[in-house]
């Protein structure tokens, strides 16, 4: 391997550019796949195409000529890459020496191409036959108590394979059914509903080409959802003001060269971003959003003392909204120290913010896990709706609310039924269509199904995708309860360290990616998912299969589900898994107002819209209007226990080469590290305080009053552009840091963005 070094001097190139173009040859030769993926790309998010396997960005209904970004590309090299991994291998590997290895060297492998089951006699992964892995899992699942069965989601399965799976689950009798966004927007799902009524974002890609103003709060975007430039440098171009709140100056949204056009290519001109950067401290979003409305109801309030123009829009909020006296009140009282420190920011610049935001007729604003992943994430979320509705921005051309999902169908998944929440599951009309009861026990969410596998509740494990062991917090003390579990079922295109750290019985059962052709007695099927914008699109397979014995994800669970469940005559698994169509009927059967002529609309450029109240301004909400909610407290994390001054708060985030815990490789080429994941990036005021210097080797500690010892070894500590009393490292390798209870309050979405740590150089 390379030495490891890092270097971490400020960054100068914008995103994209020819840096980006360069790393997009370089995966493709890398997975051996040049000429062949160059190819594949070009069906990349187009209508007839695929619909990439990355990130959630909207598909446009016309497409650039490469609509796809250096992730994308990444990630589409990753899937049909021509490594692939033969049962032979794992002849020479016992799990105990694969758990040495990086969460890089094991999916580097390639693509799992046969079933397996591990022989505990052994240590290794063994070939075994489809029917017999189906026989063997249905048998153990057969005669538990289905409660102590969990089935996870990863992101990534279609409309099609996640309905399929949550209808399974709910036959064999749980709710147990958390996914990949418990620990992502899940805080966006509790947060919007109580105030606009909706769930989800009402922004869509049209309004980009309205909007005159965004204000974006902590997302990354250059690395998790590139495309997401294109409208943010065409809104630039119409000089719209972008206003961004993150602790570090991420490049993508301090400039961007679009790498799909020559003349910027050849010209290296770049569009700046953000015309205002707010570097703000971890978890000072709650803080900084009440700055701003308070500067606009003072505001207000003082014009109209001189009478002149309002700066709210009373119109929309008496006709629209409820709760507004209350949360005036509550900003007005607020006072802007407190404000100033919670945030760090000052005065003056939440006024230079505000005031473009009080300029624009039309403005949007745009969230990521910056704001979700704190104790406080579903109150910040519910301070944007705050700010929007003060100004009626919702429900209008160009406004909106614009929460980035993370995975690429995880807000479809949600939409057809994964999910621990009975409320949210059309029981009737599963009882109609199936003749069952579906459970009414509320499930299982990502924290609690981890809480009861420690404790012991939890026996069984299936995960559709995803890497949950290594995702979720708590990482050392969860560790030795997988190896209690009675069974471990992944479906997977690679192996990872949630394959590793399996039960007393564990399947590994290798699945398509969407990328691939996928053929069933009816012929080439194809699949669907929902973008970050609620809209609906249709997805053909392109490339031909890796070698080997796959099957496809919906194979795969029509053949776990009879094998596990009793025959129903109102479920004909096989005829759904010989034709597609036939499972997006029986989804438009189950929500027909979302999914009117769904086989149809699918294939509309563009995809097709789910209906949302919220941006018709009809509240389905409990008072029947739009919610303005009183913030409880400005503060981070009022819980967490303070340590005097030694206490840095830390965020685990992402890096340029990675999706989620799949590390492409190891630099993070906009932040200047290379050869190492294994950093601390701290403020250069807080080293010199607690007497470190650069490349200093340090031991990270979380500070947490409940009798476990958390701590992260070997980070090389470097100075960085962040706030003082902030750190950052990367997920996942920072996982253990982060107590299993430390979620957010409402959604328990782990609060990733907020550990509070102390740090000591290693002897
Ligand atoms: N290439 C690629 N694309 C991806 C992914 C990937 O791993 N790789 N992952 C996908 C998934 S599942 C998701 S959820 C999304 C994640 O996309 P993001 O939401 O961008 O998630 P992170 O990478 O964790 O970055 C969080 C950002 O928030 C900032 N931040 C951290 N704490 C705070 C805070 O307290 N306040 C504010 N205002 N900002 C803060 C960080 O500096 C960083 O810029 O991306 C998706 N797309
Ligand atoms: N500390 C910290 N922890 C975090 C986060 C953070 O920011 N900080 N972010 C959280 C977020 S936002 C998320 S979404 C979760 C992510 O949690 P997960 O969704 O569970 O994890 P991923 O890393 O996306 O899963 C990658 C694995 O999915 C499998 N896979 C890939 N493609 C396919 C496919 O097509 N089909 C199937 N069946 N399997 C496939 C591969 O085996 C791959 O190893 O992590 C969360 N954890
Ligand atoms: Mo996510």
């Amino acid at each position: 391997m390379a030495k490891e070094h890092t270097s971490s001097g400020p960054h100068t190139d914008p995103a994209g550019g020819w840096g980006s173009a360069r790393a997009v040859g370089s995966i493709l030769v890398r997975e051996h796949r040049l000429m062949h993926g160059t190819k594949v790309l070009m069906h990349q998010n187009k209508p007839d195409g695929f619909m990439c396997v990355s990130c959630s960005w909207a598909k446009p209904a016309h497409p650039h000529p490469f609509e796809f970004c250096e992730n994308g590309a990444k990630a589409t090299a990753w899937d049909i890459t021509s490594k692939q991994v033969p049962a032979s291998f794992f002849d020479s590997h016992t799990c105990t020496e694969l758990e040495s290895w990086s969460d890089h060297e094991l999916e580097a492998i390639g693509r799992l191409t046969v079933p397996m089951r591990w022989n505990a006699a052994t240590d290794k992964y063994v070939e075994i036959g489809w029917q017999q892995a189906f026989e063997e899992i249905g048998a153990l699942l057969r005669g538990r108590d289905p409660d102590s069965a969990v089935f996870y989601t990863s992101g990534r399965a279609s409309l099609e394979t996640s309905y399929m799976y949550a209808l399974f689950a709910r036959m064999y009798g749980t709710n147990n059914l958390p996914d990949s966004s418990n620990m992502c927007h899940e805080s966006t799902s509790v947060g919007l509903p109580k105030t606009i009524g909706v769930p989800v974002g009402t922004v869509t890609l049209e309004d980009f080409e309205h909007t005159d103003c965004m204000l974006f709060f902590g997302h990354n975007t250059g690395t998790n959802a590139p495309r997401m430039l294109h409208p943010l440098q065409d809104a630039r171009k119409r000089g719209v003001p972008i206003v961004t709140f993150n602790p570090l100056r991420e490049p993508g949204l301090v400039g961007f060269t679009n790498p799909q056009s020559p003349v910027e290519m050849l010209t290296g001109k770049e569009t700046q971003i953000s015309t205002q950067y707010l570097q703000l401290k971890l978890g000072g979003d709650t803080a900084a959003l009440a700055g701003l409305c308070k500067w606009l109801i003072e505001a207000d309030d003082a014009a109209r003392l001189d009478g002149t123009e309002p700066v709210l829009d009373h119109a929309f909020i008496a006709e629209h909204t409820h709760g507004f006296e209350a949360f005036a009140q509550a900003m007005r009282q607020t006072t802007w120290t407190d404000i100033e420190r919670e945030s760090g920011l000052s005065r003056a610049q939440l006024a230079e913010a505000a005031a473009t935001y009080a300029r624009a007729k039309a403005a949007m604003l745009l969230y990521g896990m910056g704001l979700t992943q704190h104790r406080n994430g579903v109150q910040s979320v519910q301070m944007v709706t705050n700010l929007l509705l003060l100004r009626g921005n919702i429900g209008k051309p160009g406004a909106g609310v614009c929460p980035i999902r993370g995975h690429s169908n995880v807000q479809g998944q949600r939409t057809v039924g994964i999910t621990e929440k009975p409320e949210h599951v059309p029981a009737d009309k599963l009882r109609e269509l199936y003749d069952f009861d579906p459970p009414a026990k509320k499930g299982m969410n990502t924290v609690e199904a981890c809480e009861a596998i420690l404790d012991g509740r939890v026996t069984a494990f299936i995960g559709l995708g995803g890497n949950f062991a290594r995702a979720t917090p708590d990482h050392y003390r969860m560790e030795p309860a997988w190896r209690r579990l009675d069974l471990t079922v992944g479906i997977t295109t690679r192996l990872n360290r949630s394959h590793l750290l399996h039960g007393k019985q564990a399947y590994l059962l290798p699945c398509l990616s969407r990328i691939e052709v996928d053929r069933q007695a009816s012929g080439e099927q194809a699949v669907s998912m929902e973008d970050s914008t609620g809209c609906f699109h249709g997805s053909r397979g392109i490339h031909e299969p890796a070698r080997g014995k796959l099957l496809s994800e919906p194979a795969i669970v029509a053949g776990i589900a009879k094998a596990t469940l009793p025959p129903n005559p109102g479920v004909d698994w096989d005829r759904w898994v010989g034709d597609y169509s036939l499972v997006r009927d029986a989804i438009e059967a189950t929500y027909p107002k979302i999914f009117q002529d769904f086989n149809r609309r699918m294939w509309n450029p563009g995809g097709f819209h789910r209906p949302l109240g919220a941006a018709q301004r009809k509240w389905e909400t409990e008072t029947g209007k739009a919610n303005f909610v009183v913030p409880e407290t400005l503060s981070a994390d009022p819980d967490m226990p303070e340590r005097g001054g030694d206490v840095i708060r830390l965020m685990t985030t992402r890096g340029d080469n990675q999706f989620n815990t799949t590390v492409y490789a190891l630099d993070d080429r906009f932040r200047g590290v290379h050869g190492t994941r294994k950093v601390l990036m701290m403020n250069a005021d807080d080293m010199a305080r607690l007497g470190l210097r650069e490349g200093d080797t340090v031991v990270a500690s979380t500070v947490a009053n409940d009798g476990f010892k958390r701590e992260v070894d070997g980070l090389a500590v470097h100075p960085y552009n962040i706030p003082a009393g902030c750190a950052w490292s990367y997920y996942p390798e920072c996982n253990p840091l982060i107590p299993l209870w430390h979620h957010a309050r409402e959604s328990k979405v782990p609060a990733a963005k907020s550990v509070p740590i102390t740090v000591r150089k290693e002897a």
